[in-house]
């Protein structure tokens, strides 16, 4: 029997891309190569073991540019929304979507960074994409930037680790503002900005780093300057009335491994620095007291510029953006690991797992939504969450996507109850509507969308649409609630 639930009439149901992972046309109308772009697609003996995309040295990227080794780069080629992005939006619209978030490539707007003028060309582009989306009764989220910093600021200028690259990205950041604010409501500065600094930083140094967070601990600085080029974001915006500005976060949800008061406090120290220091310096605006304890340890010494204490302080995000996919747990003595994430964290025998070694986990978006609202107070916003699965059409030019239905409906179910448990969660946006390049894994193979597009790894394929099972499923969903 169909379960109805509750959710706000006003709930804004959505899908989330990102630039580089959709667009192509990485060399068209004046676009520079992003970092993200300079990574070839490698197969993998074992789809969850990453580790062989991550070892790329410089001199990869630089012979990258010409394609020196003759590889393949997916990200250039994305799914070619560039050219069809006037039927996806409509297959958006006719899915039921009532929000579509995505993001604008930095190098299409300031290829080099250090231009004075924006390239036309780029800011065209977007304004066609956002005119669509409006005739098609979209809202409208974007991510100013999605992992894709453009190469030549790393080449030229050595990405975030220079404070003058907080000022390229402010001017970045304020044309697209100023362009585009009549479109769009909601904007998400800087994407899973745990993330970002090492998406960037991994390809280029730091090689020598062995797990994420070893990197991470290396790029404080660059998170400063992330951190401040937000809170010039959520400024600048306070100069118009009708938009808001989150934060967006890759939400790492864990619990002790188990009972043990030796494995719960590992659990409750690790929370502060991996999760909830981040959230603590967006939405409280200072550095909070373990980080400095944590930075003094460690030795690490963050260099800020007179004015960046009150910058933080006066500038807090209006809303709460997380992605969230999975939890893992957390011991003393490590355990066995997850598989195929950035982050290894400890397996949960309760848990089951995608074919990537995700935990699936919908309770546990339960759990940190009520975490979140408590510690904050602040207006939650879902911006990613789906299963990536291996996928292949079939007779009937579909996929009977019964799994993909199962984790949507079970994880809609528990949001549904922390909005009756009192939280303040105003939309969700699925990873992704449609299927796109892997962010992690460069692959085409790895698929999340509610429409198939036939691409295989290397490009080839007609690129053409169709939709899956649970297209028509989030369809019927979005009018009745029904799962
Ligand atoms: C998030 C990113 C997305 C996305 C998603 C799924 O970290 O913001 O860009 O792709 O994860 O990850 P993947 O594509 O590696 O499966």
């Amino acid at each position: 029997m169909a379960k109805k639930l509750k959710f706000p009439k006003d709930f804004l149901w959505g899908g989330a891309t990102a630039a580089s992972q959709i667009e192509g046309a990485y060399d068209v109308d004046g676009k520079s190569l992003s970092l993200l772009e300079m990574i070839p697609y490698i197969e993998l003996k074992d789809k969850k073991d990453l580790t062989a995309t991550r070892k790329l040295t410089k001199q990869d990227l630089l012979d990258s540019i010409e394609n020196k080794k003759g590889l393949h780069y997916p990200k250039r080629f994305g799914i070619d929304f560039y050219n069809r992005y006037k039927e996806d939006i409509a297959l958006f619209k006719e899915a039921g979507l009532k929000i579509f978030r995505m993001s604008v490539a930095w190098g299409r707007i300031f290829p080099n960074g250090d231009e004075k003028e924006p390239n036309q060309k780029g800011l065209e582009f977007y304004r066609n994409v956002f005119k669509e989306c409006k005739k098609q009764g979209l809202e409208i989220m974007v991510t100013i930037n999605h992992f894709d910093t453009p190469f030549p600021i790393v080449q030229n200028h050595g990405g975030w680790r220079n404070r003058q690259v907080v000022d390229m990205y402010f001017k970045y950041a304020k044309v697209l503002i100023d362009e585009f604010n009549e479109y769009v409501k909601y904007w998400l500065p800087i994407n899973e900005i745990n993330l970002s600094v090492l998406m960037g930083a991994f390809f280029v140094e730091d090689n020598t780093k062995k797990t994420v967070f070893e990197k991470i601990n290396s790029s404080y600085q660059d998170l400063h300057h992330q951190f401040i080029a937000q809170a010039k974001v959520v400024e600048y915006s306070k100069k118009f009335k009708n938009i808001q500005v989150g934060c967006m976060l890759a939400n790492s949800t864990t619990y002790a491994l188990d009972c043990n008061p030796i494995n719960v406090f590992e659990n409750q120290q690790k929370e502060l620095m991996r999760k909830l220091f981040y959230y603590d310096v967006m939405i409280k605006g200072e550095y909070p007291w373990y980080s400095l304890k944590y930075f003094k340890d460690n030795n690490i010494e963050i260099i800020k510029e007179k004015g960046d204490d009150e910058l933080l302080k006066n500038n807090p995000v209006d809303f709460i953006s997380f992605s969230y996919y999975m939890s893992s747990t957390i011991a003393k003595e490590e355990g066995e690991l997850t598989e195929g994430n950035l982050m290894k964290l400890g397996k949960n025998p309760f848990l089951e797992a995608s074919e990537w070694g995700w935990q699936i986990d919908p309770i546990g978006l339960r759990y940190t939504l009520n975490q979140l609202w408590d510690r904050y107070h602040v207006p939650l916003f879902i911006s990613e969450n789906g299963i990536g699965v291996l996928e292949k059409l079939n007779e009937k030019n579909t996929v009977e996507d019964d799994y993909r239905i199962d984790y949507l409906s079970r994880h809609f179910e528990q949001m549904s109850l922390a909005i009756e448990d009192g939280i303040n969660l105003f939309g969700y946006t699925m990873w992704t509507p449609i299927d796109v390049v892997s962010a992690g894994s460069n692959e085409m193979s790895k698929r999340y969308g509610l429409i198939f597009v036939d691409y295989d790894d290397y490009h080839k394929g007609t690129g053409d649409r169709f939709k899956k099972k649970s297209f028509d499923w989030f369809k019927k969903f979005v009018k009745t609630m029904e799962i």
